[in-house]
């Protein structure tokens, strides 16, 4: 088509785009973003293993660039046309989170690239929570909250337009795709002047303080943009040094030889200066705290078998010993982690045989040049040597951690009692669409090796009689 963008180099950009905006805003962001490449540099410097495999997998690229981010929406309009916006960038919604278990008030999805390719080119995603308005209790203040939120739009005329163009003619060109990304960037800012009277934010906060952040400004401020880093313990260690203060216990499975899904650490939220509105407009000086620095470490994908076993073993560590805001039984409940995480191998190969977790598979050099010995069946071409596999990188996020990173970064005091179930056919109504399945993704992904790695022997075995 007519010069348009990939959505690969369109969502490329913007993430670089945005990290440069968080950074100007949040210069602690800055300082982490240093520490995890000082990390990274120096793990791939002492485990040449680690950088093979990553260089052959196409994802070593990628780590240094490699962010998400984190929104809250206010009403399903919003969703909606965020989801659009995100499609501009080849991000699709996949997985459906409900933090209402965690005493949240929001459900939430991930924007993220879905394919192999496109996962290459630029991993970026946004966790993107829409407000359970349901969840506020006082009559009065809902519809108050709903009367402020319907007065906003937080989409400039102009990414609207865009949005347009790019489904009405399948793309952007490079002229489009740039004002796109400034438009685009607008929706992510941070506002210091509030929507609502002091007042207003006061009652809304004492609802609950994530509320008091959707519904009192402008916009959906980007809340935390988060790099990845190849030893989150290290960083977590260093961040003090390096004037950051972490939260008490990284969240997910304990450290490992073979990292599994997610493990994640945060910065506590800054207090920082705001603008309320006066009686007469005038500007009236306040605070507020949202946003923070997370980092976090990526391992292998997890089958339904992998992750209901994941689930289970955290659950009973959760059981042992509740990891406490201040820090002080931090050693207790990693020690409770450990010990409990033991069922789950902590070995590729047996993740793999026993159909825990997700790989890629490629023939390797002898398989290349042993024809012969090829056969249809996967596990024997590995038993023999002429298939080898590679983990794949867990693209989504898990619901306790994000509970967890929610609530370190809204206050520790928090209540975390059980809100109202699960609603999900609400969330996807306001999407527009059902969200995607994450495990089918990964399944899609690992199928996709095999069949190439099956059609490669089926050519050399007909090249070979
Ligand atoms: C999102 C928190 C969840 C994660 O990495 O699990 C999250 C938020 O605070 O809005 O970002
Ligand atoms: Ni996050």
């Amino acid at each position: 088509m007519a010069n348009h963008l990939s959505s690969h180099e369109i969502r490329g950009r913007f993430c670089r785009a945005m990290s440069e905006m968080y950074r100007l805003e949040v210069p602690l962001y800055g300082n982490l973003m240093e520490l995890v490449r000082d990390v990274n540099d120096s793990v791939l410097a002492r485990d040449p293993d680690l950088k093979t495999r990553l260089k052959a997998l196409g994802n070593l690229e990628r780590i240094s660039e490699e962010r998400h981010g984190a929104i809250r929406l206010g009403k399903p309009g919003e969703l909606a046309t965020i989801r659009q916006l995100f499609a501009v960038m080849g991000m699709e919604p996949v997985g459906y989170y409900d933090l209402s278990v965690a005493g949240i008030p929001v459900h939430s999805t991930a924007f993220r690239p879905t394919d192999g390719e496109a996962l290459k080119q630029s991993p970026f995603r946004v966790f993107t929570s829409l407000l359970r308005i349901d969840l506020i209790e006082d009559e009065a203040l809902r519809a108050e909250a709903e009367a402020i939120l319907a007065r906003r739009d937080i989409f400039t005329p102009g990414v609207r337009a865009l949005i347009d163009k790019h489904e009405d003619e399948g793309g952007l060109n490079e002229t489009d795709a740039e004002a796109f990304i400034i438009e685009a960037l607008e929706t992510f800012r941070w506002h210091s002047d509030a929507t609502v009277s002091e007042a207003t934010y006061k009652k809304l906060h004492d609802a609950h303080r994530l509320i008091a952040d959707v519904v009192s400004f402008k916009g959906p401020h980007i809340n935390h943009l988060t790099p990845r880093t190849l030893d989150i313990d290290e960083v977590q260690s260093m961040m003090p040094e390096r004037g950051i203060t972490p939260k008490a216990v990284i969240e997910g499975p304990p450290p490992r030889a073979c990292p599994i899904l997610l493990r994640q650490t945060s910065f506590k939220a800054l207090e920082e200066q705001i603008a309320f509105l006066g009686k007469n407009g005038e500007r009236v000086t306040g605070h507020h705290t949202a946003r923070f620095g997370e980092i976090e470490q990526r391992g292998v994908a997890l089958t339904p078998k992998g992750r209901k076993l994941y689930d289970e073993l955290l659950d009973k560590a959760r059981g042992l010993a509740q990891p406490k805001a201040d820090g002080s039984n931090a050693a207790d409940y990693m020690a409770a982690l450990s010990e409990v995480f033991a069922p789950l191998p902590d070995d590729y190969e047996a993740l793999r045989a026993e159909g825990f977790a997700y790989f890629h598979y490629f023939l390797t050099e002898e398989g290349k040049a042993a024809p012969d010995g090829l056969s249809n069946d996967i596990d024997m071409l590995v038993a023999r040597g002429y298939v080898g596999f590679d983990p794949l990188v867990y693209e989504d996020f898990l619901p306790v951690s994000a509970a967890g990173i929610f609530q370190s970064n809204l206050g520790d005091n928090l209540a975390s009692d059980s809100l109202a179930g699960s609603n999900r056919a609400v969330f996807e109504e306001a999407l527009g669409v059902a969200v995607r399945d994450e495990f089918s993704l990964y399944q899609s992904l690992q199928d996709a090796s095999i069949d190439a790695v099956m059609a490669r022997v089926a050519s050399a075995r007909a090249r070979a009689s």
